[in-house]
């Protein structure tokens, strides 16, 4: 469509023209790309008709904006636009992806702190400069940092991370308004995906027009794209879109199903209800005769199209339907009864600030037992890792010390002697196997050299692993959600020493990591390997994310058996020997 076409341009044009020294032309540039997006004739179709005399006749269009319509027309591009973007000192385009930063304020941040791209802008708000100057402050600081992470990402999904606090913020809110009954997330959030394209709440309401009016006023709300008495559809400032439903109290189990997702498991959820001669959509399930047997709960719905309740993690028509009809007919191979969010009895992989973590062993550990944790591994860095104040032999030794002086302080929680042993380019380890050795738990982990052959990767993990000092690799597959793929190496053949070895592999629980993937976590419980959910934390609050590894434990399937810190204490250390 040129009118989009034509209306990015300009508005683009607009933004040149305000960071540079003279700024008025601006508004006549955004007042035509305005108009342009609205305009319902398609431009081209005035200019033949009429030539440039009819597009300078048109509001909001002069003789000089005219002049560009036609040489855009006729040549595809504005010459004067290519200029003004060469000679911009910034990286405008992806500046404004940051939500709250219009060009004025990308001008001030150049000219104040020499920001030219997300890179540097990351920079000065990680170290505290944006909040001085005029017109931020502490807060925009804050709001800079957390819509960075989109705005690099820019595919429109966000971090699971991310969204599910918002989304929590938003339904806690909605739970309290009287007009509200029930109320659920649905779609990729209720499944616990990596990364979210939007965030979709169903809710049932006697009185859905106050519930409306209170939801596209929220503080959080950066646009309003629709609002109506059943469906409306925000955009938040942190860069995602929200949709709310309201749904009938007898619809509200097949109408989570459905936004439930995911697409595939409702089609074949549909196809299965039909070859039982029934109807399902997300008003409930029907006979033939149009008579509803179902729709108010989810387990009913399940049940009425012949199938035992299956949780949202797993839902994505990738067997989970199939193992649902075994279960319900008494088969083997039935469902997986997943791994609980209350399941975990500790955490095997957190730093503390001995290494580059904020918080002393000791308040790691009094958070650790606030959760109702029965043990945490202290597993800091080791000397390769200079950056991250890695410890040496001698440093470990004295933290062994120093643990047992905390832990005779300590009444419910045991901390137990652990680090993150770095693995060299050569499979190698930066400690020494007698060091190693006085550890109750040792993590060993990748943390540069990603880029080799998969044939040499996969060396060097089998390496560690068949070192029997190492009990766990942690985040395995070093990929970074959004940012960075994981390392080339053969699974299969990881799969097969971990087993022999008894190593356990680490489900990261960090938003950015959750490495394993689902699919990898379902090679491992295939095979028999033992995972380990570990959180990384870097200080107490770090500690919170567990959630988000059980849930990629559930959505590959794991049960509270593969998963080696649901043990006890007792039974824990015992694997370890
Ligand atoms: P997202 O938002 O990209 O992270 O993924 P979802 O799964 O949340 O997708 P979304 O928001 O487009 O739709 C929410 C749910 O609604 C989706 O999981 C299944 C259901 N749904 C949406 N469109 C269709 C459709 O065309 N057919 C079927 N069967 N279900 C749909
Ligand atoms: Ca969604
Ligand atoms: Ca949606």
């Amino acid at each position: 469509m040129i009118n989009q076409e034509l209306s990015q341009i300009f508005s683009q044009m607009a933004d040149f023209l305000e960071m540079g020294e003279v700024d008025f032309r601006s508004r006549a540039y955004h007042k035509a790309a305005r108009f342009l997006e609205s305009l319902e004739k398609d431009i081209e179709d005035i200019y033949k008709e009429g030539g440039i005399k009819m597009l300078e006749d048109l509001p909001s269009i002069g003789e000089s904006l005219a002049k560009k319509i036609e040489e855009f027309i006729k040549t595809g591009r504005i010459k004067s636009y290519q200029k003004f973007k060469k000679q911009c000192p910034v990286d405008l385009e992806s500046l404004k992806k940051v939500e709250g930063l219009a060009s004025k304020k990308i001008k001030v941040l150049y000219k104040k702190l020499g920001v030219r791209n997300l890179k540097d802008l990351e920079n000065a708000a990680k170290q505290g400069k944006i909040r001085s100057i005029e017109g931020f402050g502490e807060k925009s600081e804050k709001n800079i940092l957390e819509s960075i992470n989109f705005a690099q990402t820019s595919q429109g999904r966000i971090l699971l991370g991310l969204a599910l606090p918002l989304a929590q913020e938003i339904t806690t809110r909605l739970k309290k308004l009287p007009q509200v009954g029930r109320v659920s997330s649905a779609g990729s959030l209720r499944r616990m995906k990596e990364t979210i394209g939007d965030i979709d709440i169903l809710i049932t309401s006697s009185k859905p027009k106050p519930v409306m009016d209170f939801f596209v006023k929220m503080s959080e709300v950066a646009r309003v794209w629709a609002k109506g008495p059943t469906k409306s559809s925000i955009h938040l400032k942190a860069g995602i879109d929200c949709d709310l439903r309201v749904v009938k109290k007898e619809s509200f189990g097949s109408a989570l199903q459905y936004f439930t997702g995911s697409k595939d498991h409702n089609i074949t959820s549909r196809r299965l209800a039909k070859k039982k001669g029934l109807k399902l959509n997300e008003y409930g399930v029907f006979t033939k005769k149009g008579k509803r047997i179902a729709g108010k709960t989810e387990k009913e719905v399940y049940k009425a199209i012949g199938l035992s309740y299956i949780e949202p993690e797993i839902r994505t028509n990738t067997g989970e339907i199939e193992a649902s009809l075994r279960q319900i007919q008494g088969r083997i191979n039935g469902l997986p009864k997943l791994v609980g969010y209350t399941s975990i009895k500790g955490d095997c992989h957190v730093h503390s600030n001995w290494s580059d973590g904020m918080d002393t062993i000791e308040q790691m550990a009094q958070a650790a037992e606030k959760m109702g944790y029965e043990y945490l591994v202290i597993t800091d860095h080791t000397k390769d890792l200079k950056v991250s104040n890695g410890l040496n032999e001698d440093q470990l030794l004295r933290q062994m010390k120093e643990i047992d002086k905390i832990n005779s302080r300590l009444v419910k929680l045991k901390i137990l002697k652990g680090c993150e042993v770095n693995i060299r380019i050569d499979g190698s380890l930066d400690i020494k196997d007698e060091v190693l050795s006085q550890l109750d738990v040792v993590v060993a982990g990748i943390h540069s050299g990603f880029k080799m052959s998969e044939k040499e990767m996969t060396k060097r993990l089998l390496q560690v692993m068949e070192n029997p000092q190492i009990d766990i690799i942690s985040h395995p597959t070093g990929r970074l959600i959004l940012q960075r793929s994981a390392y080339a190496f053969d699974f299969d053949e990881i799969l097969k020493t971990a087993k022999k070895t008894k190593t356990a592999l680490e489900i990261n629980a960090h938003p950015a990591r959750l490495d394993l993937s689902d699919i990898l976590i379902r090679k491992v419980v295939e095979v028999g390997v033992k995972l380990v959910i570990n959180t990384d934390a870097h200080s107490r609050r770090g500690l919170a994310v567990m959630e988000f590894g059980i849930a990629q434990a559930r959505r590959g399937w794991a049960e509270k058996k593969d998963i080696l810190n649901t043990k006890s204490l007792k039974d824990f250390l015992k694997y370890f020997i």
